[in-house]
């Protein structure tokens, strides 16, 4: 049921496409990376209107700015608590993240879904993978729907191979395995990291040229679609190239997108009109 309140909610309801807001960045990144672009994002309310405005699916956030929201905007969007959340303060080879919220405090807020970062790649992802074994055991035992942010990363990892096709396919198989409902991934490049991947992707010719083709495999891989993967938006992008990587989730059967900084890092504004065209062309107008 609490899948089904996000499927239905907002422009894309019913469609089966997903456009969700994910504002962690000010843990993850830092407040004025994340916000200095456009003050009014410091204050959590904004992201709350935002997510309204733009008629998100849902909106995702860790347990401060859920809280500071909670009694005005109780009830008007879906939401995803955020369980576990990781600074930049130090410098890591292997990250990990802490539990900085819990499926009581999901409930509490009247969230719909608890969200789950893992690092594949790390060498701490064998903890990350029993960590969400427990919450996802505990969040569905009441009901709430469990989103899983996939992000491969790690000393195991070359910096490209944080979104090589191969390795994305892979990360994406980890958590629809673990159980996730929704998978959020990276969008993936051609390059394939693991040699004895790039063997079988060689002589088998698994389509992998085009963006939307590499978008068809990674849906494939967790579970030829059976579990909703979306794709979050990165970095702030000039909106041609990000809209041709929405054109590219569309044509290739991702189910939507979950994108933070390149909503609230514009003025209010102009992130209306880019959540609005998108929200277009997952659409099909
Ligand atoms: P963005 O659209 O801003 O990329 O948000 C998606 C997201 O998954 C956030 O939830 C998270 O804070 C961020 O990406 C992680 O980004 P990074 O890969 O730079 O750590």
């Amino acid at each position: 049921t609490n899948l089904a309140r996000m499927l239905e909610h907002g422009t894309l309801g019913g469609t089966g496409r997903m456009l969700i807001l994910p504002v962690d960045q000010g843990f993850e990144h830092g407040p004025a990376r994340s916000f200095g672009p456009n003050p009014p994002a410091y204050d959590p309310h904004y992201h709350f209107e935002l997510a309204l405005a733009a008629g998100c699916n849902a909106y995702a956030a860790p347990l401060g700015f859920l809280e500071a929201g909670a009694r005005d905007y109780a009830g008007r969007i879906p939401l995803i608590l955020k369980l576990n959340d990781h600074d930049l303060l130090a410098d890591e080879e292997d990250p990990e993240q802490a539990i900085t919220g819990s499926v009581a405090d999901a409930l509490r807020l009247g969230a719909c879904a608890v969200g789950f970062t893992i690092y594949p790649g790390s060498a701490h992802r064998n903890a990350m993978y029993g960590q969400i074994r427990e919450i996802a055991e505990e969040a569905k035992s009441v009901g709430l729907a469990v989103v899983i942010w996939s992000y491969a990363r790690g000393s195991a990892l070359s910096k490209e191979g944080e979104t090589a096709i191969d390795v994305i396919g892979y990360a994406a198989q980890i958590a629809a395995q673990l159980g996730a409902h929704i998978i959020k991934v990276k969008l993936p490049t051609a390059h394939i990291e693991q040699p004895a991947a790039r063997k079988v992707y060689e002589s088998t010719g698994i389509p992998i040229g085009t963006a939307a083709e590499r978008v068809r495999h990674v849906v494939q891989c967790a579970f030829n679609g059976r579990r909703i993967v979306i794709f979050s938006g990165g970095a702030h992008a000039e909106e041609a190239t990000f809209l041709d990587e929405i054109r590219a989730i569309q044509a290739g059967g991702g189910f939507g997108s979950i994108v933070g900084r390149n909503a609230f890092q514009r003025s209010k504004a102009d992130a209306l009109s880019l959540l609005g065209k998108i929200t277009d062309i997952y659409a099909g107008r």
